[in-house]
């Protein structure tokens, strides 16, 4: 089996990215099958348990607060909510939930303490639990692994240079550093990005790069298609080709051999056959139900559908690594800090931010 690599250059990968359709294809088949089951997909399901209203101006988000979408924000959702949701998704196939907070940063608090009773309850259904709450500090890091998360979900995006075009209101080293926080607890990693927000194909590369060189690696990289939201800054970008989708998904295999490609937003717009050759090329995890956080996904009975076309089953939980611990609130090592962490924001101008910024103003 092909040791895993922490030394990838950006011009080994983008000749790896760049290699005839056919040799990428086959040798990102052949890494896949000596490290994974080729027929097995893990299935996760998003719950946007706090929607819109975010302080953020990434350019690509529905749920930023300056840009005028047509999402319908909400408050924290109640537990009751969250576990009925959780079994539905349990119900349906899925191993795990993905909680998604429209946060910058965790806050240490009522709603904060909320969110682990949240994780404490998914756990308990036995299923993994992962959130994506923004930036994160260690305390915060050990409460979450204590409270019994199996993946905390915080991506890089694009590359660093990429990034700086994209959002002013955190720097690049604030997602490394919460990054950095996740791995000094037993709450595997979930970081990967998006492509097709104007990005040069360097930065995808770049990108690769800098989550190949973590060490360890991730042991999930969502690989998400822009979902170009209307009234967000990158409302015109194209829609990326699957072939862009598919030499991302073989070369994200290649350099990170272990972990769990997942193929993530934009599957609405791919056929069956697109889907199927990303999981050819090394994909082997999805994100299924109807709604991503604030916008659609696949009908889940199709996904099914396609499955079973494909032969493809869905992953068990903790398949890949033992189910957490949970430890009830009284019994918590770790207590809220109050903490007033000094998350970067450069607060450079972007253009086309500013552009769309304006623009929700005119029409609020
Ligand atoms: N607020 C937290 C954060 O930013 O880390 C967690 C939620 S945020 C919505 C999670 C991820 O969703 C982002 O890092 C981004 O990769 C992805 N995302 C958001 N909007 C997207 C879009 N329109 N298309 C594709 N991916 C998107
Ligand atoms: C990830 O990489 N993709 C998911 C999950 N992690 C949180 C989110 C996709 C969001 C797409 C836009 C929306 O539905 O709001
Ligand atoms: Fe907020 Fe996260 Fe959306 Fe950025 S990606 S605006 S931090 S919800």
């Amino acid at each position: 089996m092909s040791a895993t690599r922490h030394n990838w250059t950006k011009e080994e990968i983008l000749e790896i990215y760049n290699k005839p359709f056919m040799e990428l294809l086959y040798e990102a088949a052949t890494v896949h099958r000596l490290h994974h089951d080729p027929n097995v997909v893990q299935v996760s399901t998003l719950l946007s348990i706090k929607t819109g209203g975010c302080s953020e101006d990434c350019g690509y988000c529905p749920q930023a607060a300056r840009y005028h979408t047509n999402i319908e924000g909400n408050d924290l959702m109640s537990l009751q909510q969250v576990k009925a949701q959780a079994l539905r998704a349990k119900e349906s196939g899925s191993s795990r939930v993905c909680m998604g907070a429209a946060w910058r940063n965790v806050k240490d608090g009522e709603e904060f303490d909320q969110v682990l009773e949240m994780v404490r309850s998914i756990n308990k259904l036995d299923m993994e639990v992962c959130c994506t709450l923004g930036m994160l500090t260690e305390n915060q890091a050990k409460r979450l692994a204590e409270a019994g998360l199996y993946a905390y979900n915080h991506n890089l995006d694009s590359s660093e240079e990429y990034y700086k075009e994209v959002i002013s209101t955190r720097g690049y080293q604030d997602r490394l550093d919460t990054i950095d926080n996740v791995r000094k607890t037993n709450v595997t990693v979930c970081s990967g990005g998006i492509i097709g927000m104007g990005e040069k194909t360097e930065d995808r590369a770049g990108m690769l790069v800098a989550l190949s060189t973590l060490n360890p690696q991730p042991e999930s990289v969502p690989i998400n298609a822009l979902v170009a939201v209307e009234g967000t800054p990158l409302e015109d970008q194209e829609p990326v080709s699957i072939w862009d989708m598919v030499r991302m998904v073989a070369t994200t295999r290649i350099v990170m051999p272990e972990t769990q490609v997942r193929l993530s937003a934009g599957r609405t717009q791919m056929t069956r056959e697109g889907q199927a050759m990303c999981f050819f090329a090394g994909a082997n995890s999805i994100f299924a139900g109807d709604k991503l956080l604030t916008t659609p996904n696949p009908d889940v009975n199709e996904d099914m559908k396609m499955f079973e076309l494909l032969g493809l089953n869905p992953q068990k939980p903790f398949t890949k690594k033992v189910q957490p611990q949970t430890i009830e609130a009284n019994d918590s090592q770790y207590q809220a800090l109050g903490e007033k962490p000094k998350w970067t924001r450069p607060d450079h101008t972007i253009e086309r931010n500013e552009l769309a910024k304006e623009k929700a103003k005119a029409i609020k």
